[in-house]
This record gives C-alpha cells, structure tokens and sequence, in this order.
C-alpha cells in the first residue's frame, strides 16, 4: 500500500528498498522526489580499513538524525569506492573502485540509515535524467582542514571557517574524486573541529547559498577528510545501533563458517552466540560461549616499527598464547596476522605440540573473489567466534573484533584482552573496554 501511495504523491521515501519497488511499479515517482541531496564523501588515503568504518558510523548517525530534519528528508549518504588500500598487499589483484557490498550487507545497513553504494547512486542519479550521464556534477567539494590550534586560551570550541587559501592541487583528496564520472564544480576548504553535527550548518550555510536554483534540484555535495569530523557521541545506543547494521557480507560470513566448522570444529548452534537474522532483534545478551579455541590477533606489519613500545616479539607473543591456552584448558590458537610466512613459521617453532591455526583461501579463484580485504574480515568473523579472545595493543582491526564479539553476546573478560610487550609484565597497557549499549 505505502509503494502505491507514492506514485502520485511526492513522499518522503526513507529506504532504497522502497524506492527500487516503486520504480518497479511507478518509474516516473522517482523524479518527483524534491531536494534529493547526495553527501559522497572519503577519507584520508592513507588510513586503513577499520577507521575507515568508524568514519563510516559516525556519517551515518548523522545522516539518520539528519533525515528527519526539513530539508534533508531526502538525503542520501553515498558510500566512497575502496580504493587499494595500502595495506591490500596482493598486487595481482584487482582492488580498486571495489564497492561496499563486497564487503558488507547494504540492505543491512540501509535499515539504519539511508546510504547508497556507489554503483547505485550513479544508476539512480542516471535516472533523474537531470544529469548527462555517464558524468555527475559535484556542485561542492568541501575539503576539510584541521584549524592550527585546536584549543583557544584552553578551551575547545566546536567552530569551521572557511580557507581562503585554498588550491585543490595542494591536497590528496582522497581517492573519490578520481572516479572519472565525477566533475567537481566547486572546490572550498573549511577548516573545521567539533563532531559531525556541526555538518548540518555548513550545509545549511551552502544551501542558503544556492538559493535561486530550482526546488526540487538534485544536489550532489562531497566532504573530503571527512575522519575530521568527530563522533556526536561515541559508544551510545545509536552508535552500536549503525555499528550493529554494518553486518558482513554473506558470502563472507559462509566462508568463514564453513572454515571453522572444518578445521575449528566449531558451529554456532552450539556455542549459544546471538545472531538473529535481522540486527534489529539483537538484544542485552552475555551468554556466548564460542568455540573450543583461543583466537588471537596479532598485529605486525607497519606496527613492528612504529610501534615498537606495545608490539612483542614472537617469543613473547607465543609464550601468552601458551598461558593463555593453560588457563582455559584449550589446545588450539587461531592467529589472524599480517605477518610475514617466515614469522609465522618462526611462531609456530615457539609454540610446539599446540595446534596453531590460520585461514588461507581455499583456492586462487576464492581469493581472486574475496581479496585482501575480505580475507581479513574472515579473520575477523573466526576471531569474533573464539571461546576467547586477545587483541594487539591500539590496533583499530582487533577493536572491531572487540564490538563484533560485543554484539554476538560474550562476557566481557573473554574479548577486552590485550597481547602485553612483555609476557612477563602483567599491568602492560591494555585496550579500554567499550560495552556494548541497547
Ligand atoms: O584495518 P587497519 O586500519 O587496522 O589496517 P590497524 C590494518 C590492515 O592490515 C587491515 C591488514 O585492514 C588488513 O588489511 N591486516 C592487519 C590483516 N591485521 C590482519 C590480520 O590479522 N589478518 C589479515 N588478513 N589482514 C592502522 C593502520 O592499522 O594502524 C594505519 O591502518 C596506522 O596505517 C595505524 O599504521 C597506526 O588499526 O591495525
């Protein structure tokens, strides 16, 4: 009835479900829709992929609240490509331009708030017909800026003001405006601090701005940096609300339970996690028990010289596993790890008669499919599944499997754990404990 109804009415449609089945029903009702506004973002190229989602979270509650607001009732947040990422390794692999829906469930989390993936925005703004497609007009590029001091006689005030300095080849930016289908119009700085709130004024501001063009214009603005703006409240209800909708692509969760039901011996009817089939029916929940193996996260890489006060050397790392293993009564560790093969084996060598394992794709053709960015979120569903679980020091890639493990329902000692710089010293710095919030 609600799809029928907007065919000849010009309603506020929230869900790109409901608008795909009116488009099926009515193809016109789509361009009656006014003030559509699509906010394209990106993020600092150099940052990985869990920071990335946490950006992700905080646009998205923003965006939600935003929606119920005249006039962003039409608003859409656009998911950026992933470009290669510095640390998708596998160079033979083609892992540019990859959408969200690769990695994550979309319909998922478009229960929560109204986000496009990119290959969707460009089918949908193609059908206005207001744009030449295969071109879309980005009508303002806002680059944003940290201020040079953040704090004004001490105190932090949550302000933007715009550059006037301002020349687009002196930024990175990022990698959304390299997309060939985009012509940027308009490029501003602002230089910009508080939380992501502070966005509905200067979209407000720009809208005042544009005042003149017609009413039911559709309007296509892009932040860049956009990890610049900061979270309007991290780790309340609506954070773990969008953080609960950001569930895994399905063909990355069946890979990752059939390999831990092949070589973890681990199902989950047994090991009593919540996992209900929509988000929205997860509640308060502790009782998880997770499969028979101790899960660990260790994290090399750039961390091994970067970070060399937290990170511990393998002897040190294997003899935590050992006690570890000790305590829980458990013969089986699964490493997630971006180490190098010769680490891993020099790893093993430290931790003889306990039955250490990794998942590796099970074919060149899987991982052609799933790519260095799937084949960590596979790490990361087996390690959010483990009786228990330890994670590398500041490392945003066990904080995820922390709030994973949060919402699948298992006691807080079994997931806030930290692998020490020395196994020795037991009140090494740990990561804080975040609990989940309904
Ligand atoms: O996700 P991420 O930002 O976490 O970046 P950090 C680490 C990336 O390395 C992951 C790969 O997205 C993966 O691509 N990686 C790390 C792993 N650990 C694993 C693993 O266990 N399994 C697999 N398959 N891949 C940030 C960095 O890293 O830390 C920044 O992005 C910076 O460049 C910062 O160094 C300090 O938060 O761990």
């Amino acid at each position: 009835d609600y799809v029928s109804n907007s065919c000849d009415k010009h309603q506020y449609i929230f869900h790109l479900t409901d608008i795909l089945s009116t488009r099926q029903k009515c193809p016109q009702s789509i361009a009656k829709m006014p003030n559509t506004i699509y906010l394209l973002y990106d993020v600092n190229p150099p940052e990985g992929f869990n920071l990335r989602r946490d950006v992700y979270i905080r646009l998205a509650v923003f965006v939600r609240q935003l929606a119920s607001r005249k006039p962003f009732q039409n608003v859409r947040l656009v998911l950026p490509p992933w470009r290669r990422l510095t640390h998708w390794k596998s160079s033979h692999l083609q892992q540019h331009s990859l959408p969200w829906e690769h990695f994550f469930d979309i319909e998922s989390m478009r229960r929560y708030a109204p986000v496009l993936d990119f290959p969707e925005f460009l089918t949908e703004i193609a059908q206005f017909g207001l744009q030449e497609p295969p071109y879309v007009q980005v009508q303002q590029v806002f680059q944003l800026m940290n201020f040079e001091y953040m704090f004004e006689q001490d105190v932090f005030h949550e302000k933007f003001e715009f550059e006037s300095d301002c020349r687009k080849e002196q930024h990175l930016q990022g990698y959304l405006l390299q997309q060939p289908m985009l012509l940027d119009n308009d490029f501003v700085c602002v230089r910009y601090q508080g939380s992501v709130n502070l966005l509905e004024r200067l979209l407000r501001q720009q809208l005042k701005n544009s005042v003149g063009q017609a009413a039911n214009d559709v309007k296509v603005y892009a932040i860049l940096n956009a990890e610049i703006v900061l979270h309007d409240q991290w780790g309340d209800k609506e954070f773990w609300r969008a953080r609960r909708s950001m569930r895994f692509a399905e063909p990355l969760q069946q890979i990752a339970e059939k390999y831990r039901a092949r070589v973890l011996n681990s199902h989950k009817v047994d090991e009593l996690v919540q996992r209900p089939p929509m988000w929205e029916s997860e509640r308060v929940y502790r009782e998880a028990v997770g499969g028979d193996y101790l899960a660990v996260h260790f994290r090399r890489g750039d961390f091994v010289h970067w970070r060399q006060r937290s990170t511990p050397t393998l002897k040190s790392a294997a003899t935590q596993i050992r006690e570890q293993l000790h305590l829980l009564n458990l013969t089986t560790v699964y490493i997630a790890t971006d180490t190098t093969a010769m680490e891993l084996t020099n790893l093993k060598a430290y931790l003889q008669r306990v039955r250490v394992r990794r998942f590796t794709p099970e074919s060149l053709t899987q991982k052609a499919l799933i790519k260095d960015g799937g084949h960590a979120i596979v790490d990361q569903i087996i390690c959010a599944h483990a009786r228990h679980f330890i994670g590398t020091f500041e490392s945003t890639f066990s904080y995820r499997i922390y709030e994973e493990r949060e919402i699948l329902g298992f006691p807080k000692h079994t997931t806030f754990n930290t692998l020490c710089k020395y196994a020795t010293l037991e009140d090494c710095e740990k990561n804080s404990v975040w609990p989940i919030v309904y």
